[in-house]
């Protein structure tokens, strides 16, 4: 009875909150959050951080306390002391786990900042590391400098926040497979995406142009599939080669690092199509594998098509592949790809056209239909999700599956509305990898044109999905595909502010989202990206 009550209090809190928010609004009082809380009450007056304030947590609070300390470290020049319990009559940065805050989530916080005590409240960690993320917002941007600053006196204005985001699947797609992207820089880019509040990383590790994570049973995978010579698209013709992968080793860090920072690091192994690196280092995946071996390795980059035959013996070895990819990856949704495949080559090609009549299938849709079921019994027989692109309904969507929807809403629409999960990621709003003004002035890239607003505008749940399915819809994902950046510093122009807009999306009510309010508070972020050195995309 206390526990529904308590929960009562909070929600009523967290919508009077929110109209406070509404009603008084942010602006111009420098709380220049992103993504926006949903409830942010200004109070009188300012904490003053010092060389001597003290941070105070216990147990699993304590752990994310050394977070906010080791983010601080750099700026400060030291760490600041974590003690257990308050000292009498000092001033104080707080951080503790409270049940009773449950009905904001996993991820929702309470953040309170009075002059003699900030103190950030949430049912579980994740929610301490978000309350985190908003305190080091509301600190001057030289907080954020990766070298020390010579006076630590930082004023953070009084508040009383109360936040939670709006969906659970706040993604970012980085695309290695194209360019490759040594493990410290993806380690630096998860530092960002956290600080937005991103909680997904999906890392496409194999495609055409490069098999980039180590497997031990296939070694070929990464000794020749991770070697292509060449280079398909940058203005000068030229580009930095793409060599490279990662080592089983590196990935385990990756992952232990991102979950630190409550990050899931979703692994993204395409099949059947945009194979081609593994085509090369086994050629007997492939469609007439007999005339591929005859090649030496380095001739067969172009001639694979980049579709794998769905023989029996492939389809283990993909389950093979996945064996170890589950081991590496705790993540509950693993990405098999699926998009594009030309699978016209199927249906012209003699052998699979025996095994579609042996299986009783009546055209190739059906066959990449089957291939991908192969893969989601698997997935589920070990407790995994699979997750696709939207192809994946075509020809029929296996049981278990979650659905990427890329080419538009429809795929999405469709799945929700039977019943499926999905994540938003539409190439009109999400695709990173789209100019973001006018080409001429901007660095080559794919296509397409996606300004600042644009993907601020998005809404992750279209009107054609029912109301009752709504739940289906776990997020909304932006890509950053390779082919065009092969550099940190292009990566990090790609991705920002853009993400940060697609943080807000994925985190604040539609409701309220205001997009000039947005782009004040950008102004100042900006500020902090600068001090953390990333090569973000000035503002027009
Ligand atoms: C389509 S999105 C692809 C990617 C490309 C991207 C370029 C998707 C499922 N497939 O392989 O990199 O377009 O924008």
């Amino acid at each position: 009875m206390r526990r529904i009550a308590t929960m009562l209090v909070a929600v009523v809190v967290l919508v009077l909150g929110a109209a406070t928010c509404l009603a008084s609004g942010t602006d111009g009082d420098r709380i220049d959050v992103i993504p926006r809380p949903v409830s942010v009450e200004r109070l009188e007056g300012a904490f003053r951080i010092t060389p001597s304030t003290c941070l105070v947590a216990q147990g699993p609070a304590a752990v994310e306390a050394k977070k906010l300390a080791a983010s601080l470290a750099p700026a400060m020049g030291f760490s600041l002391e974590l003690r257990a319990s308050l000292p009498p009559g000092e001033k104080a940065i707080e951080m503790h786990l409270d049940e009773g805050l449950s009905p904001l989530g996993v991820e929702g916080y309470e953040l309170r900042v009075a002059p003699e005590r900030i103190a950030i409240v949430a049912a579980q960690p994740a929610g301490l590391f978000y309350g985190i993320q908003t305190l080091r917002q509301l600190l001057p941007a030289v907080a954020f400098r990766t070298t020390k600053v010579d006076d630590v006196a930082w004023d953070v204005p009084c508040v009383k926040i109360t936040d939670r985001p709006r969906f659970a699947w706040r993604g970012l797609l980085l695309d290695p497979a194209r360019h490759f992207i040594a493990k410290g820089d993806l380690l630096r880019f998860i530092d960002v995406m956290a600080l937005h509040k991103f909680n997904r990383l999906q890392v496409h590790l194999t495609d055409n142009e490069g098999w980039r994570i180590e497997i031990k049973k296939y070694p070929r995978l990464t000794e020749i599939g991770s070697k292509m010579d060449w280079n398909l698209r940058h203005r000068d013709g030229a580009g930095p080669r793409c060599f490279g992968f990662y080592t089983q080793d590196d990935i385990r860090q990756i992952v232990r690092y991102a979950a630190d920072r409550h990050v899931t690091v979703v692994p993204e192994i395409e099949m059947p199509f945009h194979t081609g690196a593994a085509i090369v280092a086994h050629p007997e995946l492939g469609i007439a594998p007999g005339r591929l071996a005859l090649q030496p390795p380095e001739q067969r980059w172009r001639e694979t098509s980049g579709l794998i035959a769905p023989r029996p013996e492939t389809v283990a070895f993909f389950q093979d592949v996945l064996t170890e990819v589950m081991e590496l990856f705790p993540s509950k949704h693993i990405h098999i790809g699926g998009d594009e495949a030309n699978i016209n080559l199927w249906t012209n090609d003699p052998e699979m056209q025996v095994q579609m009549t042996q299986l009783q299938l009546k055209d190739a849709h059906e066959l990449h239909s089957w291939f991908i079921k192969q893969m989601d019994a698997f997935l589920s027989r070990h407790g995994r999700r699979l997750v696709g692109w939207d192809e994946i309904l075509q020809g029929g969507l296996a049981p278990g599956a979650t659905v990427m929807s890329w080419r538009g809403e429809q795929g999405g629409i469709a799945a929700a509305n039977a019943g499926h999960d999905v994540v938003m990621a539409p190439t009109t709003h999400t695709y990173l990898d789209y100019y973001q003004g006018p080409p001429e002035s901007e660095p080559l890239a794919i296509g397409g044109n996606l300004p600042l607003a644009k993907v601020y505008s998005y809404d992750p749940i279209p009107e054609a999905i029912a109301p009752d399915k709504a739940h289906h819809v776990l997020g909304v994902q932006a890509q950053l595909w390779g082919e065009y950046i092969a550099t940190p510093e292009h990566l990090n122009y790609m991705a920002y502010p853009r993400a940060a807009a697609l943080a807000e999306v994925g985190w604040f009510a539609k409701e309220a989202k205001d997009y000039e309010q947005f782009v004040g508070r950008l102004r100042h972020h900006i500020a902090r990206l600068k001090a953390l050195g990333v090569d973000f995309r000035p503002l027009d």
